[in-house]
């Protein structure tokens, strides 16, 4: 612990992974560790319902309004603009900021829509320039595992062949070289298992970061 200089700046720190694969559970978890362990830590999640654009996504998620792919596709990475600077400056003020589903999530939901106009690439461009994350916890779990969880099946985009996609392309960024910062975390485990595995690399990237850069194209 006395390792790590608390003067430091803040580490940003994403969970991302498949519907029900736990990461509002975990995000909470390592959150309430790193309190626990006297850090400075915030956690966010996206979409954030709670602003005007994140209740046209909420309403749009729900089924009750329809939007054009890529209509919907804006309003999901506008949701992530609108808190960047906010982001910028909790992790300047040495504030570790766990964030719930991120840019990963953004690109990967609206490809796997098959919409042919629709591609990853050109999901992800809207994303260039936001607050890179230091490291991206993936979740890993199978469809089937996904489905055995509670409420699945009640919002848009929950369903078997949509999350047998967003799984594959999730998998097709780990490949990608500027996501280097990718630790793939075995779901299935226990809570418990699962927030050890993770708060171990959480640890060790807050020991080590440097300047914070923007997400490459
Ligand atoms: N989306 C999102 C986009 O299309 N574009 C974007 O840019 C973004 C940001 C809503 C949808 O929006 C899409 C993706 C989504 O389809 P959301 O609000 O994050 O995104 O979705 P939620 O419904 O809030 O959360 P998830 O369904 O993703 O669930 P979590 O957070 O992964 O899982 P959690 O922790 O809530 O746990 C789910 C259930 O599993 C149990 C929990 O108790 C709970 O019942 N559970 C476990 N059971 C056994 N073993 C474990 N280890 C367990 N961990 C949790
Ligand atoms: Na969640």
């Amino acid at each position: 612990l006395s390792a790590i200089d608390k003067e430091k700046r803040g580490a940003l720190v994403v969970v991302e992974g498949l519907d029900r694969a736990g990461k509002s559970s975990q995000c909470e978890l390592l959150y309430k560790s790193l309190l626990g362990m006297n850090y400075k830590a915030k956690y966010i999640r996206f979409p954030d319902r709670s602003t005007p654009i994140g209740k046209q996504i909420d309403s749009y998620l729900r089924g009750d309004s329809q939007l054009d792919d890529h209509s919907i596709h804006l309003l999901f990475s506008a949701n992530r603009w609108e808190v960047a600077q906010s982001i910028q400056k909790d992790i300047a003020d040495g504030i570790t900021v766990i964030v719930d589903r991120y840019s990963y999530s953004g690109a990967v939901y609206s490809a796997a829509k098959g919409n042919p106009n629709l591609s990853l690439h050109w999901a992800w461009q809207p994303e260039v320039g936001l607050p890179r994350p230091d490291l991206c916890l993936f979740l890993s779990l199978s469809p089937e595992e996904a489905a055995k969880r509670g409420g699945y099946g009640v919002e848009r985009y929950e369903t078997d062949s949509m999350q047998k996609r967003v799984r594959d392309l999730f998998l097709s960024l780990l490949d990608l070289p500027h996501n280097d910062e990718i630790c793939v975390i075995d779901a299935g485990q226990s809570v418990d298992e699962v927030a050890q595995d993770i708060l171990e690399p959480v640890l060790e990237c807050m020991k080590n970061v440097d300047s914070i850069g923007p997400l490459k194209r």
